[in-house]
């Protein structure tokens, strides 16, 4: 029987035991009114790729969102790809980078479900085996990424591949010319000698199912994320104990071309392994503190939060994947829960006073860990929970309802969003997510500056043009900036008052611009009076360094 499905092309006019020759193989290839059969036996793997994607999309709607079988193969991709290709790919393609990725997973499957499709044709069970192999992969990836939550994560990427496997061998099954008479499995044949009616029939309700799954699937998940937009869009930020100072006027001066001192939420960067942005129920959300001497280990609600004294302050984050020049910080008025108060109320001591752990590790809702100095939390610096970004909660994907913020440190070590746990231990007991994969345990904020206008290539008239641009030394605060043009004496900038230590200073300075090409360089001095080196460095393992410098053509 096995052997008979293999041959299962065999057509019933032809002798078994005559060798098939050209002109057979070519009748083979064909339906009878002409219609490529490997046509439609790809069309049977799409639509058997299709339904099975649907099914395991709605399946993870109801299981959760995140161990759909791309979105779980896409993590996992993510998890495991080396830090100079994630840093090529978050440089080429910026926040879309996950939707690149997941286009292109998309597209490797397209390419496989109309090649499996193809091999159906002759081989049914082969390609069925096919689907549930990769149904198999899916399941491994979901089941094993950070934020799984066990053996439940299978579930879509095996429904999907049953679901898949199933169709395809039936659509496969009805491409088949008219069975031998001794086959009692085979689909019945029609005049032409092969099920053209059974395979439209099969085919379009398949295609029919796999659409209502798929608009099932989504509208489940919608009503997920409603229930967490419902929570946001009840939240009304309290006035902090603390506010922030206002913004010093003349911390923001008015020039073309600079960024704004305060980076609007629609602008700010993005940068997280999240392929779904977890959407949170804020009354359904806890934070545990637990771990190393913790003395009173305790769970908080978002109510609980709100109802302590709240600070707010300006706090410039920067990513540690940000090259130099490059777009990966902003500077935002964030409110939120001081840290330090809360870890001393649950009975945590830094390492200078004795405590028993020297590592924060903070734990998001979907499995990301972030690992920070119990020694900085602790050391009076604004580390906080932050509930508010700007204005308004934290919007879902800088982290609602609430994130780490603390100044001074790049955020991988430092601003977990969506964060549910916070656990004390050690440096040599644990690596976190990003340590594991080749950064550094411990990354403050290298001195850095950067130019924003001229752009560059720019062809500015000659005459006086202005350059201007930011720098930034969180939490030691920046005292200088100079600028160079070409190989000529650096000068010194103009800086913007400073709004805090804890945050970006613009700087400006006119020139008077010659014809021809020109290089503008900067560079800037922090306030414990380190210049910012012109050594380049990689941003693997804890933060590029070098001089940004932009090329410009003055006409
Ligand atoms: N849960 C979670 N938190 C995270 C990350 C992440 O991948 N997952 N990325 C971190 C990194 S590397 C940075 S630079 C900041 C970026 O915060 P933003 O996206 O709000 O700008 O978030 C941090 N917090
Ligand atoms: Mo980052």
């Amino acid at each position: 029987m096995f052997l008979h499905l293999i041959g299962g092309a065999t057509n019933p006019a032809r002798p078994q035991d005559r060798i098939p020759t050209v002109r057979d193989e070519e009748k083979d290839q064909r339906t009878p009114h002409g219609l490529p059969r490997l046509a439609l036996g790809a069309l049977s793997g799409a639509l058997a790729g299709f339904a099975a994607l649907a099914v395991a999309e709605l399946v993870a709607a109801a299981v959760r969102p995140q161990a759909g079988p791309v979105v779980a193969v896409a993590g996992a991709a993510i998890d495991a790809t080396p830090a100079p290709v994630k840093d090529w790919a978050i440089r080429h393609f910026g926040t879309d980078d996950k939707l690149v990725l997941q286009l292109g997973i998309l597209a490797v499957l397209t390419v496989l479900a109309l090649a499996l499709g193809t091999v159906a044709v002759r081989h049914r069970r082969v390609g069925a085996a096919g689907v549930l192999l990769f149904g198999a992969v899916g399941a491994l990836a979901a089941t094993g990424r950070p934020d799984s939550a066990g053996p439940a994560d299978a579930l879509p990427s095996v429904a999907g591949a049953v679901a898949g496997a199933l169709l395809l061998y039936a659509l496969a099954g009805r491409l088949r010319p008219a069975a031998p008479p001794h086959e009692p499995g085979a689909a019945p044949a029609g005049r032409e000698g092969w099920n053209r009616r059974g395979f439209v029939l099969a085919a379009s309700a398949a295609a029919a199912a796999s659409v209502a799954a798929g608009a099932a699937g989504r509208s489940l998940n919608g009503s997920r994320g409603r229930d967490a937009a419902a929570s946001r869009a009840l939240v009304t930020l309290p006035r902090p104990g603390s506010p922030a100072r206002p913004v010093p006027p003349r911390a923001e001066p008015r020039i073309a071309g600079i960024s704004p001192f305060t980076t609007p939420n629609k602008d700010f960067y993005r940068v997280d392994t999240a392929l779904v942005v977890p959407r949170v129920d804020a009354t359904a959300w806890r934070l545990r503190v637990h771990g190393q001497g913790v003395r009173r280990p305790a769970t908080y609600t978002f109510d609980d939060l709100l109802r302590r004294g709240l600070i707010e302050r300006d706090i410039t984050l920067t990513c540690v994947s940000n090259e130099v020049g490059g777009p990966y910080v902003g500077n935002a008025r964030w409110i939120g829960v001081p840290l330090a108060a809360l870890l001393a109320e649950c009975g945590v001591r830094p390492p200078s006073r004795g405590g028993p752990a020297d590592q924060l590790v903070a734990r998001s809702v979907d499995g990301m860990t972030l690992g920070t100095p119990v020694e900085d939390v602790l050391d009076g610096r604004d580390a906080m929970l932050a509930l508010g970004m700007n204005g308004e909660p934290l919007p879902f994907e800088h982290g609602f309802p609430v994130r780490m913020v603390v100044p001074g440190l790049y955020g991988y070590v430092s601003a977990c969003k969506w964060i549910e746990d916070i656990e004390l231990t050690t440096f040599g007991a644990y690596d976190p997510y990003w340590v594991r994969r080749g950064w550094a345990r411990e990354a403050p904020v290298k001195t850095e500056s950067r130019i924003d206008t001229p752009k560059p290539f720019a062809r500015p008239a000659a005459g006086t043009v202005m350059i201007a641009g930011v720098a930034w030394a969180q939490h030691r605060g920046i005292d200088k900036v100079e600028v160079r043009v070409d190989d000529g004496p650096w000068q010194e900038a103009r800086l913007a008052a400073e709004d805090t230590r804890d945050t970006w200073r613009q700087w400006s300075i006119p020139w008077r611009a010659a014809k021809g090409g020109h290089t503008l360089t900067v560079r800037a001095t922090d306030r414990t009076g380190a210049v910012q080196t012109d050594q380049r460095a990689r941003t693997i393992p804890d933060g590029a360094t070098g001089w940004h410098s932009v090329v410009v053509t003055v006409e």
